[in-house]
């Protein structure tokens, strides 16, 4: 490839005169917004050991009273991107959310999309449009754009979540506001119950729901079950993968970043081609070696890492009994949108 002319080469007196008109030449950055063959990731491999960040995310708590955090979060930012950015990829965010007993982080609505992955503790729950979701471990929650949501914990035990937002995108392309709101009344009906069984949705009068978000919580003991159900009808499958979706229309459950649950089986190692999207695995259950070319890291329960795209991926199940079980999140929903999205074997 050519090598082009740099900033350097350039008379000092030119370079003043484009600047003072707000012009800049490309040829000395064009390498660098068009890199050959693949992008020059910011996003560097980074894992987030749960029993390391515990003990902070509990001083949170004796630190920070709610009503002076309104959300307790520690962000799980990505080095590569600088940690102020509070970015794990250079779309995903990801944050531990704390509430302790009798705690409420107050009801709001914004244009990024959020969803929590239930780490730990009883008795915590959202409410979502007015509609009161129960957090139990591995449970998956959405609260997408525009919609309001709160927390509160009538339980006994500190309550920690992971929230995955597409908060870097929607702040990149200032597009990222939030509205306050009062105390949502909860409705005397939770409609995304009635999505809870594969392969039937409500059709009242013979009309389908049009709702773009009719399902809100996927309980982890279902997407446990699906997962070892598919394990044991299909033994051939290449990766016993599940998708979240929206089960009006079968599409991703939400349009920018995507969801998947993956399990290992006992012993299993399973090689994933290099993708477009960078990706973020988090441990449900069990634990899983993850190789990448020149890293590895060892995720354990409640783990959780971020690798950039264009990166092929080894996953192990540590274990020799037991299945492992993965959360996953990517931007392939936008990427494919955009039509940008890329396998490479
Ligand atoms: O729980 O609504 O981690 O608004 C960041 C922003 C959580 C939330 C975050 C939020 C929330």
């Amino acid at each position: 490839m050519q090598e082009l002319g740099r900033l350097e080469d350039l008379p000092e007196a030119y370079r003043a005169a484009l600047a003072a008109q707000n012009l800049v030449p490309l040829w000395p950055s064009l390498r660098a917004v068009l890199p050959p063959g693949k992008p020059t990731p910011r996003t560097r491999p980074t894992c987030w050991s749960y029993q390391a960040l515990r003990p902070l995310l509990l001083q949170a708590g004796a630190l920070t009273p709610i009503e002076r955090a309104e959300r307790r979060v520690l962000v799980l930012a990505n080095p590569g991107h600088g940690l102020e950015k509070m970015q794990a990829s250079s779309t995903i965010y990801l944050g531990m959310q704390l509430l302790l007993p009798g705690e409420r982080a107050p009801a709001h609505r914004h244009t990024p999309n959020a969803v929590r992955m239930i780490v730990e503790g009883e008795g915590a729950y959202t409410t979502v449009d007015g509609e009161k979701c129960p957090m139990q471990r591995g449970d998956l929650i959405l609260t997408p754009t525009g919609v309001w949501h709160e927390h509160g914990h009538d339980g006994a035990q500190p309550v920690v979540w992971l929230d995955v937002l597409d908060l870097p995108l929607l702040y990149y392309m200032e597009a990222s506001y939030v509205t306050e709101g009062r105390a949502q009344t909860v409705a005397s009906e939770a409609a995304w119950q009635a999505y809870q069984h594969g392969g039937v949705v409500p059709a009242p009068m013979f009309e389908r729901s049009v709702q773009a978000y009719p399902m809100l919580r996927y309980p982890w003991a279902d997407v446990r079950k699906a997962l070892e159900t598919l394990a044991a009808s299909r033994p051939q499958i290449e990766a016993v993968q599940l998708a979240y979706v929206n089960p009006e229309t079968g599409a991703d459950c939400q349009k920018i970043l995507g969801y998947s649950a993956l399990m290992l089986r006992a012993g299993e190692q399973l090689k994933l081609p290099a993708r477009s999207t960078a990706v973020v695995f988090h441990q449900i259950e069990g634990g899983v070696e993850v190789s990448l070319e020149d890293h590895q890291f060892s995720l354990l329960e409640a783990d959780t890492c971020c690798i950039p795209g264009y990166t092929q991926i080894t996953l192990s199940n540590c274990s020799n009994d037991l299945p492992a079980f993965i959360f996953i999140a990517d931007d392939a929903p936008l990427q494919k949108k955009l039509g940008i999205y890329e396998v490479r074997s």
